[in-house]
């Protein structure tokens, strides 16, 4: 190769680097049921009643613990949950069931996971002005996977008619900004045109609703997303990405033990299945940790706390996304600068930023600037600083 040729071969390679990419679509596809506070409480404190009763004995003698209520004020006040979709209510408030029931689906039909893709992926597709031919990566990205293999993204390519390639991937509640970013390598990479990123949260199997410090947490949700070069976009609603920034550091305090190896320990454990957290330690080491991921890409990118717009942050507590917003924006935020949907979603896990975002994008003028970011277990932070185009 001549150094002319070289040069010229340098400067395709720098200019695909830097194409612009935009989220040019985005869906959600929110379940029919939804139980408020009140509901979940009540049939809580029924199961307690009815727990403290039946070991009576064994409590007054001091060899267990009575069980305490759980209160809407509470849940309210500590989390700014009002109410949570879910998928399957029955079961979850009889509290001689406390878990969703649903029937096992057979190879024939898709999973619920699949399902909530396809109604989710086709609003993204439709604001993206695209359709299902266009897509050539489609990446499953959530908290939890149905089955490990064959992945679920392959079964929502079939059904949507989808070609090209599609994979599986999880990082809990940065599914979703970690799944962007990997769909911004794939088209910057040459490897994909029109990307689909999923992220069915199906959490409610996973909540101990037996649990008080845990049962008012999460509700179940779908959001998706269209990402392709801004060359190729033709949606009025796209959002140039201007910088990501992604982090991870590991912590025991939000875990979930169960896997593919359950049946070969003898003593199984009942609660294996579930979620749990040590909540106040999250909230303390988490939020130093967003802060300085969020400042730092703003730094990177040239974008000043003023020219922000909107914060599209991750929905796990009102409280922390308020600390958050404060310090992001050096004074109080204003209710639509950092939009709140866990109110009535509850915690959707990797959903709840794109929910916010697809809910509270309008508004905004081109060249207006914004934050999408999660965060929540691994630890794990994504922040995407975003333009209107
Ligand atoms: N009703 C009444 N009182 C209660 C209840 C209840 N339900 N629960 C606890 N209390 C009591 C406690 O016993 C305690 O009493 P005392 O002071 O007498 O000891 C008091 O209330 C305070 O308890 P906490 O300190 O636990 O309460 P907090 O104020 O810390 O609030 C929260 C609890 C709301 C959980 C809060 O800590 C929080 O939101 N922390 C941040 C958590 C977070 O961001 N986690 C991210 C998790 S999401 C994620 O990573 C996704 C994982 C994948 C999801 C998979 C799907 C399932």
């Amino acid at each position: 190769m001549t150094p002319s040729e070289n040069q010229k071969t340098n400067e395709r390679a720098a200019e695909k680097l830097h194409k612009n990419v935009v989220i040019s679509g985005s869906g959600v596809f929110t379940p029919v049921d939804s139980i408020s506070n009140e509901e979940l409480v009540a049939s809580f404190n029924q199961y307690v009643d009815q727990f403290n009763a039946e070991h009576a004995a064994e409590i007054e003698r001091g060899e267990l613990d009575a069980l305490a209520h759980s209160s809407c004020e509470f849940i309210e006040k500590a989390s700014g949950i009002k109410s949570r979709h879910v998928l399957y209510k029955e079961g979850i408030l009889d509290p001689a069931v406390m878990h969703p029931v649903f029937p096992r689906r057979g190879e024939e039909t898709p999973p619920e996971m699949v399902e909530m893709a396809l109604a989710a992926a086709q609003e993204a597709l439709q604001q993206a002005g695209k359709t299902a031919s266009d897509v050539d990566l489609i990446i499953c990205a959530a908290s939890n996977m149905q089955r490990p293999y064959p992945a679920l993204s392959v079964e929502l390519q079939q059904l949507l008619g989808a070609s090209g390639y599609a994979f599986d991937m999880n990082v809990a509640c940065s599914s979703a900004t970690f799944a962007i970013s990997n769909a911004v390598n794939a088209i910057r990479g040459g490897t994909a045109g029109v990307v689909l990123v999923v992220n069915p949260e199906f959490a409610s199997p996973q909540v101990n609703y037996k649990s008080r410090d845990s049962h008012f947490i999460f509700g179940d949700v779908c959001t998706a997303t269209i990402i392709e070069a801004e060359a190729t976009a033709t949606s009025t609603k796209a959002y140039r990405i201007l910088g990501m920034q992604l982090k991870t550091e590991f912590s025991n305090n939000i875990r979930c033990d169960v896997g593919y190896t359950e049946h070969c320990f003898e003593h199984e454990d009942p609660e294996v299945a579930f979620f749990k957290q040590q909540g106040r330690k999250v909230f303390k080491e988490l939020l130093p940790l967003v802060a300085d991921v969020i400042q730092s890409e703003m730094a990177a990118q040239g974008v000043k706390a003023d020219d922000l717009k909107r914060l599209w942050l991750h929905q796990a507590n009102i409280n922390m996304n308020i600390f958050a917003a404060k310090k992001i924006l050096g004074r109080d935020p204003e209710p639509e600068e950092a939009p709140l949907v866990l109110d009535r979603y509850a915690n959707t896990a990797s959903a709840g930023s794109i929910i916010a975002f697809h809910q509270h994008k309008e508004g905004l003028q081109s060249g207006d600037k914004a934050i999408l970011c999660s965060f929540g277990a691994g630890y794990s932070i994504g922040c995407l600083v975003l333009e209107k185009v």
